[in-house]
């Protein structure tokens, strides 16, 4: 809990391309879910997404698709706050102040950097290098507790506490930013690509069968996984077994996940058998689960003028609650405003 007592969650999703089930399912999911129980921040990280460039007019319709996307999934703009991170210029200002309190070593620790920027790094942007302080920066702006995201920003995470408790510590302000646990299903919280299960799955994968999109068909779903990689033995007995089976375990986590279903129990259905069952019966409930909010989503993107007017109050309240933390920030660092 935060100093006034509440359970604050912040996570934000980057308009950078189609929303994938990786997305759905280590992130929005989960915010639906919790929706109820804290007061949330649903931000589109349109900040972020510039770390490499975008397309202008592309941005905008993809930062609108990501609004769209919240909405369909089931997230309640009265109970919650659904905002683009640009709009509140407070995120921006406190990354600063942040970027003076984090250190370079501990930035050239975080393995997404070296991920995105792969062999040329020295033709990265420096905002791709310093683009975990703004993250800390958006979760710390909102004084927020906890943090839904998937595995893969663990690291991020972690340096948010460490730029948080080196702020508190150095300002002598103990607990002035709380440190925000991360809400990370361990099991299902990585969804790989369905190519090679060596990736993750991203927007960014040049190959369309490596995800699911959530504005995919049902056509276009039952082809992508009728091609999704499996093994040349039949389905094993066990879990330990299964798990050595990548592409399988990658495929079986979706079905989980989707079904709510245990993993032992979907190995026990299909123990012994070669994958077409099993991959017919993911199909179906990809289409069930999946195809529902991309239908949405296409009704919601007809009517844009909606979407820009729930980011544009959303971006008033969070503005509201940013404004006094940033203020605060500031008296505390020795800024005259
Ligand atoms: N494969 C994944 N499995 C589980 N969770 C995932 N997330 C992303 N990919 C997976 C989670 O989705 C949230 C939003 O991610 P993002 O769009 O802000 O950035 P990203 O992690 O960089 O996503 P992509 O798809 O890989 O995009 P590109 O290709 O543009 O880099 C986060 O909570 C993330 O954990």
């Amino acid at each position: 809990m935060n100093e006034s007592g509440t359970k604050v969650v912040l996570s934000g999703v980057q308009p950078t391309g189609d929303l994938h089930i990786g997305n759905y399912l280590g992130a929005i999911k989960k915010f639906v879910k919790i929706q109820s129980e804290f007061d949330c921040f649903f931000c589109v990280v349109d900040l972020h997404a510039i770390t490499v460039f975008q397309d202008p007019k592309v941005l905008k319709k993809n930062t609108l698709e990501v609004a769209a996307t919240y909405l369909a999934s089931g997230i309640d703009p009265n109970k919650n706050i659904i905002f683009n991170q640009s709009s509140v210029p407070c995120h921006a200002e406190l990354a600063w102040i942040l970027n003076c309190v984090c250190r370079v070593g501990w930035l050239n620790r975080m393995t997404q950097f070296k991920d995105k920027a792969g062999k040329d790094k020295e033709n990265a942007s420096t905002g791709l290098y310093i683009y975990p302080n703004l993250m800390a920066a958006d979760i710390l702006i909102y004084k927020a507790t906890h943090v839904p995201v998937g595995s893969d920003q663990k690291q991020h995470l972690e340096l948010t506490r460490d730029i948080a408790q080196k702020f508190n510590n150095d300002f002598g302000c103990e607990d002035f930013f709380p440190l925000p646990e991360p809400m990370i299903d361990n099991e299902i919280s990585r969804i790989m690509s369905l190519k090679d299960a060596s990736k993750k799955m991203s927007k960014s994968e040049p190959s369309d069968f490596s995800r699911i999109i959530l504005t995919d068909t049902a056509d276009q779903i039952r082809a992508k996984i009728k091609k999704a990689k499996t093994a040349d033995v039949p389905m094993p007995d066990t879990d330990q077994e299964v798990t050595k089976l990548k592409e399988v375990s990658n495929l079986i986590n979706i079905y989980s996940s989707l079904s709510d279903t245990p993993r032992d129990k979907i190995i026990n259905l299909y123990q012994g058998k070669n994958f077409s069952d099993f991959k017919n019966d993911l199909t179906d409930i990809l289409i069930k689960n999946i195809t529902p909010i991309g239908n949405e989503m296409g009704k919601l993107m007809n009517d844009q003028s909606y979407l820009v007017e729930i980011l544009k109050q959303g971006s008033l309240k969070a503005y509201e609650k940013a404004k006094k933390t940033i203020n605060e920030v500031y008296d505390i660092v020795g800024l005259i405003r």
